[in-house]
Formats: structure tokens, sequence, C-alpha cells
């Protein structure tokens, strides 16, 4: 059965993965259990924001997730995080947590490299001044890199050999060395394309099987770099240079701390805050903005009132939100997940006797590519399908692609 999407967090020690990923996870807006049965300490339930299919036919209101939720059309999804820590310069040689970190990134499908962009911590991750953040982008894809091609490279001549032993197309050979990182032949497949390479495997040096396995990391683990702490005076400098070095489409800025407190003050009552928006509500905003109670929040002493409006001139009107809500949302992105809603209905997008008025309850992500048999294994598991529906009872075949707008309102129908 195909996999959910897996989401690791991967940066030096101190760049605030652990904040990030609370700030991800510790939803204010009301949420249901999460489907999954066992979750470790690194693991976390994050929630993805997307535009939900309750939107496009009026039915915001009776809109009921059995998992996340949905506020007017926008809907949280739950997704899987994992916090990959230990990793620093010679990690690929075993340092520090160097080999349980490479370990852990083995079933990651993307990653968000979270970056501290105020130069305040050193390569190790120890306090400083005045470092250059950049270097670190270049280093930890380095390691991943060194880590994969160690593997490879300390096989190499027996990998060749039985090669042209069997007669072996490259795809299969490949393949067979990097299932274990959750590769799939069509990724070795796109790799080997994307290379435009014509010469047979056996006759590969050393530079080429370096390129290759350059081309397999950026493939398997598509990277977002959350540029962090932009609260920091520091940090517009840093954030400039990197801008110019690499892809504006991978880079996010986020101040995970600043989304952490805001939650929090929310979840105590001080202000109005939705995950990742741009304002922020005290009671005396309301009482102005005509809710006479004042939204039932509580009154803010001076030292607090100052730190939300710091919090609002350094980050949120200069940046437009914390940004860590962005940051899930690019990996999302990168990675093309559409979310798929199942329902029982196809006229009334209920799921049958339960709530019999709640709408769009359920709804999975799938990678970019997936058919409409990959939602109905992911779904119905083993359940024999005779037919799907989509939506308004049109039928769909199960080799359709399904994607955003298009089959991903379906309807699995059980029976021979
Ligand atoms: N100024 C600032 N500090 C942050 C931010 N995010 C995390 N930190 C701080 O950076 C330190 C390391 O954070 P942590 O999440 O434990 O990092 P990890 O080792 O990567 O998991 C802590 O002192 C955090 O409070 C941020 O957005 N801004
Ligand atoms: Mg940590």
């Amino acid at each position: 059965m195909p996999r959910d999407p897996l989401i690791g967090l991967v940066g030096k020690p101190s760049s605030g993965k652990s904040t990030t990923l609370n700030s991800l996870t510790d939803a204010t807006s009301k949420v249901g259990n999460f489907p999954f049965t066992t979750i470790d300490p690194q693991r976390a339930i994050g929630y993805l924001q997307i535009d939900c299919a309750c939107a496009r036919y009026n039915l915001t209101d009776r809109c009921k997730p059995n998992y996340g939720g949905c506020v007017n059309g926008r809907r949280s999804v739950p997704i899987e995080l994992l916090d990959v820590a230990g990793l620093v310069p010679g990690a690929h040689e075993g340092k520090g947590l160097g080999n349980k970190f490479l370990d852990d990134l083995r079933h990651a499908d993307a990653l968000i490299h979270v970056v501290d962009v105020s130069g305040t911590t050193d390569a190790e991750g120890k306090a400083t001044r005045g470092y250059d953040p950049s270097v670190d982008i270049e280093w930890l894809r380095g390691e991943i890199v060194r880590w994969i091609l160690g593997n490879l490279m300390e096989k190499w001549g027996s990998i060749k050999r039985r090669h042209v032993a069997v007669k072996a197309n490259a795809v299969d050979t490949l393949q067979g060395q990097l299932s274990g990182y959750g590769s799939t032949s069509t990724v070795v497949a796109r790799c080997l394309d994307k290379m435009q390479l014509k010469d047979p495997l056996e006759t590969w040096n050393d530079a080429t099987i370096e390129k290759f396995v350059n081309t397999f990391t950026d493939e398997k683990f598509p990277t977002v770099l959350a540029l962090n702490k932009i609260d920091h005076p520091d940090a517009d400098r840093n954030i400039a240079k990197i801008a110019k070095m690499q892809d504006p489409q991978r880079i996010v800025l986020c101040s995970a701390i600043s989304e952490v407190f805001l939650r929090r003050l929310a979840k105590q009552k001080y202000i109005r805050y939705t995950e990742g928006a741009e304002y922020v509500d005290a009671r005396e905003d309301l009482i102005e903005a005509g809710e006479e109670d004042g939204g039932g929040l509580k009154e803010m002493d001076e030292k607090l009132r100052t730190r939300i409006e710091n919090l609002k001139d350094m980050v949120l009107y200069r940046f437009g939100s914390t940004g860590v809500v962005q940051v899930l949302g690019k990996a999302a992105d990168l990675l093309g997940l559409v979310p798929v809603f199942p329902v029982r209905n196809v006229h009334t997008f209920g799921s049958g006797s339960a709530g019999a008025s709640a709408v769009f309850r359920d709804c999975v992500l799938v990678k970019k590519n997936s058919t409409v048999a990959d939602v109905a294994r992911k779904v119905m598991g083993d359940a024999p399908i005779a037919y799907v529906e989509g939506a308004g009872g049109t039928r769909v075949a199960e080799d359709q692609v399904v994607a955003v707008g298009k089959n991903d309102i379906l309807s699995f129908k059980v029976g021979r």
C-alpha cells in the first residue's frame, strides 16, 4: 500500500528544528485524533493548509473533517513530520549522531532544512556572532551526498561485475542499490534521463558516479530552505546573500519561535490568532471592531503588550507572517502533493449514516501523478473495487491521474 508522505526536518543543532516542529504541530484550532497508530518522540503530526473541496460547492458551513479542521474552506490536513537531529559536518563518517541521523532520513519524501539565518550559531550549533549560514546549506547537502556515495562506492566493484554478468539494465542495477533510501525505479530512471547519460554503467568513472548521486539526492530529497530566526537583527544581510545563491522557489523566511509564542498566547486567550496569519487581535482591537465582550479575551499587561508589538513590527508586518505554515506548504508543493476527498455519496459529498449533513469528512494526501487506483489502494486497502465515481456521479477509470480539481473527489464502490 502506498505510504503516507513524510517530511523530515534537518539542520545543525540549535538551528530551530524542534521549535519549528512544535510551531507546526501545536495547533490551536480544534483538531481530531490523528489517524496514525504509533508515533515516536521525533515524529509529530503537522497540519498542511490546503483549499478544501467544500468551498467549490459552497458547503463550507457543513464541512466537518474527521481529522484536522476546516475554516471557511481553508482546511488543515494532518501530515507526518520527522525531527532528524544530530547532523553536524562529518556526519557521514559517523560524527555526532551522524549515522543514526542518516538512517532516519531514509524514510523522508522531502526535507525542510532549518537554517539559522541569524548567524548566531556556528556549524556545530555553538553560540557565536557573525557566522555565515550560507555555508550550512552546502555542507548539509554534501553530507547526504557523501553518505549515499560512500555506501555505493564500497560495493561498486561487485555491483559492476554483477551488472555485466547478468546483462542487467542500469535502472535495475542502481535501483537494487538505492531501494534502501526509499527510491523507486521511476526516480532512478528520471535521474539517468536528466543526466543524458549514454555510457554503459560498467564504464562509469568516479566523477560520473558522483554526478549521479548528486542528481539522485536532489530527486529523492527535494528540500525547502527554511531561513529561520528572521526576527533577529542580523538576519537581513544573511537572507540577502542566500537569496542570491539559491533558487528562490525553495526559500521560505520564518520565525518559528514567534509562531510558538503566538499560538501559546492564543491558547491562553490573550489574543485571537489564526495559525500562519498576518494579523493578531487583542481584546481592545476586538472591542473597537464591535465585539462588545472583546471576544472573551483577557487583558494583557504592559510587558506582554510590548512583546506583541515588537513581534508585529519585526516579523508580521515586515514579512507578512511567521512563515512556518508556508514552510510546510512549500514542502508539499515540491512533492506536488494532491489532496483527494473520498466520499460515500458523490451528490451530497456525505459519508453515509454518521453525521448525515456533514460533508468531505475525509481527505488524503497523495503524490503527484498518482492514479485513481493508487488512491483506491490507499483508502480501501485490498478491498475489491467494482467501480469508481467522481463528483456528480460520472464514472472514473482507475488509470486516470488525480490532480487538484480533477478526479479529486472520489467514491469507491466495493464489490465484484
Ligand atoms: N530568535 C529566534 N530564536 C529561535 C527561533 N527558533 C528557535 N530559536 C531558538 O534557538 C534555540 C535552538 O532551538 P531548537 O528548536 O531547540 O533547535 P534544534 O536543536 O535545531 O532542535 C532555542 O534557544 C530556540 O529558542 C526563532 O525563530 N528566532
Ligand atoms: Mg531539537
